[in-house]
């Protein structure tokens, strides 16, 4: 596809429904640099745009340390599990890897899985005192003969293959849970709520496509809960000859449409990525009565580079690395 072509079918599809005015991430406190989404071409010489780096919410250092990772020849797979590590590492946000709140027992247990080009996966649910558990999940699918590890078992092996323990509770999220103790109310709050999850996919040089998905789930859940994020095809699909979608959001009503899986069979169907994520938004508002109170987002890539993000309700944005640039956009929504 020549980018002429290219540039005008994004004209006509996500540039129309994608509006691109920049904000500044919901935890980062860094300014972003306002660019305008015109500019976010491909490079001069033409298509094809490589390397390209997505990621959920305004993590805008996680999606340039996998965007820069990209551009010095690492493969996808390897650029988003560095690029998600960086909010594992990140005490100051609640809901991923170190710092991660707590369930309402006080234990803080990590969901995580990664999908490379070749179509495999490999997840870790529910596991305590580890904090990179996007590499973790990956030494599952590439040194265990299984997909999905749990618990205690995805604990011990972590240990066997090196990684070390820490304490993942820090005093922020110990004083936090303290005090919802007091009243013990579930109830997430859109946005803000207890999840900001961090899902990247990354396209490298090669034109291979990878995700991970990393989160510490909703704040104050049951103890055992295991949300979409690590699950295949709810919180990641990638399917190289096709693209990735990858979601965050309320992993209940995620996991009951297999929405990244859908967004990836749209986009094979021929579907944009924009208009795919906004089927997979649709077909949860379609199902679902109380849509109102809950948030989820979708953001899908496909082979060709195009971009594509919808949620429910205004207030998502994602991160995307291209030609150098890592640029906050503004996700449409379904309510306005
Ligand atoms: C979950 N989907 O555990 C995750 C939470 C999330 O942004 O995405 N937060 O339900």
């Amino acid at each position: 596809m020549k980018r002429r072509t290219f540039l005008e079918k994004t004209s006509l599809t996500s540039l129309s429904f994608t509006s691109a005015i920049l904000l500044p991430g919901c935890i980062q406190s860094k300014k972003l640099t306002p660019t305008n989404n015109n500019e976010l071409s491909p490079q001069e010489e033409g298509f094809p745009p490589f390397p390209i780096a997505i990621c959920t919410w305004g993590f805008m250092d996680a999606n340039q340390a996998a965007g820069e990772a990209l551009m010095n020849n690492v493969s996808s797979l390897d650029a988003v599990i560095q690029g998600v590590h960086v909010e594992e590492q990140n005490i100051y946000n609640t809901t991923v890897g170190k710092g991660g709140a707590p369930d309402r027992d006080g234990n803080v247990t990590l969901d995580a899985c990664v999908m490379n080009s070749d179509g495999n996966y490999g997840a870790v649910l529910c596991v305590q005192n580890i904090s990179n558990v996007a590499a973790l999940a990956r030494k599952v699918m590439e040194e265990t003969p299984h997909a999905i590890l749990a618990g205690q078992g995805a604990e011990d092996f972590a240990y066997a293959k090196g990684f070390k323990k820490e304490n993942l509770l820090t005093k922020d999220s110990e004083q936090a849970w303290e005090e919802w103790k007091k009243s013990s109310h579930y109830k997430p709050v859109i946005n803000i709520e207890n999840h900001d999850t961090i899902g990247m996919l990354a396209i490298d040089k090669n034109g291979d496509l990878s995700g991970a998905c990393t989160t510490s789930g909703l704040a104050y859940k049951m103890k055992g809960r295991v949300g979409d994020s690590a699950i295949i095809g709810a919180g990641l699909y990638i399917d190289n000859e096709i693209g990735g979608a990858v979601a965050t959001g309320l992993g209940e009503e995620v996991l009951k449409t297999v929405g990244s899986f859908l967004i990836v069979e749209l986009m094979r169907n021929g579907m944009h990525p924009q208009q795919a994520c906004e089927e997979a938004i649709r077909r949860i508002v379609n199902k679902s009565t109380n849509y109102k109170d809950f948030q989820i987002a979708y953001i899908a890539i496909n082979k060709a580079g195009e971009v594509g993000s919808f949620c429910i309700h205004e207030g998502f944005t994602y991160m995307k690395f291209q030609d150098g640039k890592n640029m906050n956009v503004r996700s449409a929504s379904y309510v306005k």
